[in-house]
């Protein structure tokens, strides 16, 4: 493979879907060497086939207002990858939303999902269409158009869509109650469903926990414990809150979260009811940190900046895509930060990645470290399937056990010479051996 030409043709397919490119463009780069020495891929052209999506839909979404006015939306689903399972993947509703962040979500989804070592594809949806603001009943009017197109091509053992940002809980049983309505079944179709029709304990959770047990794993091979580290936290969706949690139970202290609207230091550490707090700013729908430092008057709200700035020995971005930026990981450098381990997709951009594995820092990327969203939505599927439902401390097991096994995978894969693990290496060459074997003994459809 040569990246630069197959990367020039892309983009001339795909001009200015600039996520999706980046995206391509890291996986390509990290497993080249592994790629070029192991010809059989070469041959299948299994890269060629891996980077186009094997369809996409895209779909009007017309709903109703309050008051009675008519709105349309773009509803899409990605379906990128199904050769080692189902696709698989979350639904995004954010006013950012387009094919391009679809795109990059739905292949990166691909490596991840075969990392958990679970038979999930890789997929990804969503919608332009904003929630803040938005009443309970026009959230559900929505929520039924979107599936009144989507339910053609999904399915328990087709496609199996969750949450994402944007879609929770609420979201995921409005889109269940117009499925089971429409086809008259009840199946595990969709996961993060609420516990009372199907949904599995620790889901909400998940994605959190897994982030912080695979910093444990990275920490662990520097001889190093997470008690007593402060963490840096952005965001203050469910990736965010999972991980305060979790790592308030391991003795960490966690000293920032974060908003659109700026950030949040808290000297004396987020814990506790501040935690629940986090839960009750999200649901206020305004997407907003700054209440945080009315109510809890130690805190200091720093308007229309970044956590990053902060000292911390580990930083965990948890809010979206290409928020942490070059002069940002040169300001954890200098202040001594150890480790970055990525809770939401891609939040580091490249020249960030550059600066901290340049300086041997511990970095996971997202692909590895976030799995334990999607594993735990796995593991929601088996429990469908099997008409079962385990308890928290059983899922709890198998997402801890999920999470040390990607850690062991990118060891593998990613220890170079020097002995510094390249995780971004060794979960991309880890995931994508899985997907490339399945897709090899299965010929070239
Ligand atoms: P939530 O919707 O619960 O929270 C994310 C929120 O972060 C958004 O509402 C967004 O606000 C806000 N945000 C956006 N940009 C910034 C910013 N620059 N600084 C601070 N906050 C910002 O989403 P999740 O917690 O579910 O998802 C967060 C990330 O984790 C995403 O990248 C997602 O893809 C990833 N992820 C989620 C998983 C899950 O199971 N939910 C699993 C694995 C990964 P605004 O609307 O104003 O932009
Ligand atoms: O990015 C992700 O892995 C998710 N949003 C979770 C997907 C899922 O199917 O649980």
């Amino acid at each position: 493979m040569n990246v630069e030409k197959i990367m020039q043709e892309l983009e001339l397919k795909h001009p200015g879907e600039v996520e999706y490119l980046q995206a391509v463009r890291e996986v390509l780069e990290s497993i080249e060497e592994f790629y070029n020495s192991n010809p059989q891929y070469e041959k299948a052209k299994i890269i060629e086939r891996l980077i186009e999506p094997d369809r996409v839909l895209i779909f009007k979404v017309p709903w109703e207002d309050d008051k009675g006015e008519i709105h349309v939306n773009i509803g899409y689903r990605v379906q990128f990858n199904n050769a080692i399972g189902p696709y698989k993947g979350g639904l995004r509703f954010h006013p950012s939303v387009n094919l391009s962040i679809l795109k990059f979500l739905g292949f990166e989804q691909i490596f991840k999902n075969a990392l958990t070592t679970l038979s999930m594809g890789g997929a990804k949806g969503g919608s332009d269409f904003n929630p803040k603001g938005k009443s309970n009943t026009e959230i559900m009017r929505f929520c039924y158009s979107f599936m009144l197109e989507l339910w053609r091509i999904i399915g328990p053992d087709t496609d199996v869509p969750a949450g994402d940002i944007g879609v929770g809980a609420r979201e995921i049983g409005y889109l269940y109650g117009m499925y089971r309505k429409l086809l008259m079944e009840n199946t595990g179709v969709l996961t993060g469903k609420g516990l009372n029709y199907g949904g599995s304990l620790i889901r909400p959770e998940a994605t959190g926990y897994g982030v912080v047990y695979f910093t444990q794993e990275m920490l662990k091979t520097r001889g190093l414990d997470i008690k007593g580290k402060k963490v840096a936290l952005s965001g203050f969706g469910n990736v965010a809150w999972g991980a305060a949690k979790k790592l308030n139970s391991l003795g960490a202290k966690v000293i920032t979260i974060s908003g659109p609207d700026g950030y949040i230091y808290d000297e004396e550490g987020i814990s506790g009811e501040k935690v629940d707090f986090m839960l009750e700013l999200r649901a206020s729908n305004e997407d907003i940190v700054k209440p945080y430092a009315y109510k809890f008057k130690n805190s200091v709200f720093y308007e229309g900046k970044k956590p990053w700035e902060v000292p911390c020995d580990i930083a965990i971005p948890c809010a979206t895509q290409n928020e942490l930026d070059k002069t940002d990981a040169e300001n954890l450098v200098r202040n001594g930060c150890i480790c970055v381990t990525e809770g939401a997709n891609m939040p580091c951009t490249p020249e960030a990645i550059e600066v901290i594995q340049k300086n041997k820092l511990l970095y996971a990327p997202g692909k590895a470290a976030n799995a334990g969203g999607v594993a735990t939505s796995g593991l929601e599927m088996s429990q469908n399937a099997m008409k079962l439902m385990w308890s928290a401390e059983e899922v709890d097991r198998r997402l801890n056990e999920i999470m040390k096994n990607i850690h062991s995978q990118c060891v593998k894969y990613g220890t170079e010479s020097d002995g510094y693990i390249n995780y971004v290496k060794g979960a991309n060459i880890a995931g994508f051996i899985k997907v490339a074997n399945a897709m090899l003994e299965q010929g070239i459809y």
